[in-house]
């Protein structure tokens, strides 16, 4: 256990005793791995402020590339008192909760679209949500009784998408973004809402993204109801959801 009283206004790495800042980090070069290199990874550890820094591991990557891993004191240190983070406030509720919670304040079966879209092939953070098996012991939408849920699959185009949504008439869409490659996930859910939009749908259905990019203050911004990070299960998203369309009918 660390030594002495952790003041939160200064916080800082630990390694071995408190505020030590003992720091790892790794990085490749595009130079060969000899005592140069060395020495390279080490001026530029130095650059980024790291204290003392030193190669503790150097791996010839092939083409006079090479992986470094350091060690380094960390001489800064952050205000964690006064970090303010925008995530998703409503409580979760288990399965069980939440079908009850259908039953007792919606009294329909309530209709959730999926997809991840666009260029994007990744398909196994939509079907963690939504599929019946679920992700990590928690089970997916299509298991929630009250709730009907269709997953899409992959690379679905905006177009595509609000069709099946007016269609069906869904009253939340879920988005799936996982490359972030050239911010192609900000362009592409960006014109998702400009698109429904457009049809004159965007105020009728609850919007929500999510991928392993995706926080709930990105998707506010970018003009969605809700966004879900890594770790998110079915429930994290129904609660929402059921919750959401609770408060908009009181309104
Ligand atoms: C498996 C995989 C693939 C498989 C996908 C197979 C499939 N059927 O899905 C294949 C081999 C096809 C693939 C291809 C590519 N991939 Co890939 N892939 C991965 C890998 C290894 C795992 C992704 C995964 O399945 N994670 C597990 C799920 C459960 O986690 P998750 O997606 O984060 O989902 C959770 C949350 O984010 C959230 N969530 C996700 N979506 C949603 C949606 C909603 C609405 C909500 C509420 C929550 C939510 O809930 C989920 C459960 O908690 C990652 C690296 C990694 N370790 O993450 C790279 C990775 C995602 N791939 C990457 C890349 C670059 C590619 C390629 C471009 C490679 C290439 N050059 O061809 C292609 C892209 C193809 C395309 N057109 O999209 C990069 C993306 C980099 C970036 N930031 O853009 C990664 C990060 C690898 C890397 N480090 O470079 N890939």
């Amino acid at each position: 256990m660390p030594a002495g009283k952790i003041d939160y206004s200064k916080i800082k790495p630990y390694g071995d005793t408190l505020n030590d800042g003992m720091t790892q980090l790794s990085f490749t070069l595009p130079i060969p791995c000899d005592e140069k290199g060395i020495e390279a990874a080490k001026q530029l550890a130095a650059k980024m402020g790291f204290e003392e820094p030193s190669v503790v591991h150097a791996k010839d990557l092939g083409v006079g590339y090479t992986y470094f891993i350091l060690y380094g004191k960390c001489k800064h240190t952050v205000n964690y008192e006064v970090i303010k983070v925008v995530k998703v406030e409503t409580g979760v509720m288990s399965r069980k909760e939440v079908e009850a919670y259908i039953l007792e304040n919606l009294k329909k079966d309530i209709v959730i679209l999926g997809a991840c879209t666009g260029s994007d092939a990744h398909t196994v953070g939509i079907d963690a949500i939504m599929n019946m098996k679920g992700y990590d012991g928690h089970y997916g939408l299509e298991r929630y009784k009250g709730i009907d849920a269709l997953n899409m699959g992959s690379q679905v185009e905006n177009e595509e998408l609000i069709a099946k949504a007016i269609e069906l008439k869904a009253d939340a869409i879920l988005v799936s973004q996982i490359v972030t490659q050239k911010d192609v996930h900000v362009n592409n859910l960006t014109n998702l809402v400009e698109l429904m939009e457009a049809e004159g749908i965007r105020d009728d259905i609850i919007l929500i993204c999510g991928g392993p990019r995706i926080n709930h203050e990105l998707a506010k911004e970018l003009g969605y109801d809700a966004g879900f990070g890594p770790g998110t299960y079915a429930e994290d998203v129904a609660s929402f959801v059921v919750n959401e369309m609770v408060a908009r009918r009181r309104k």
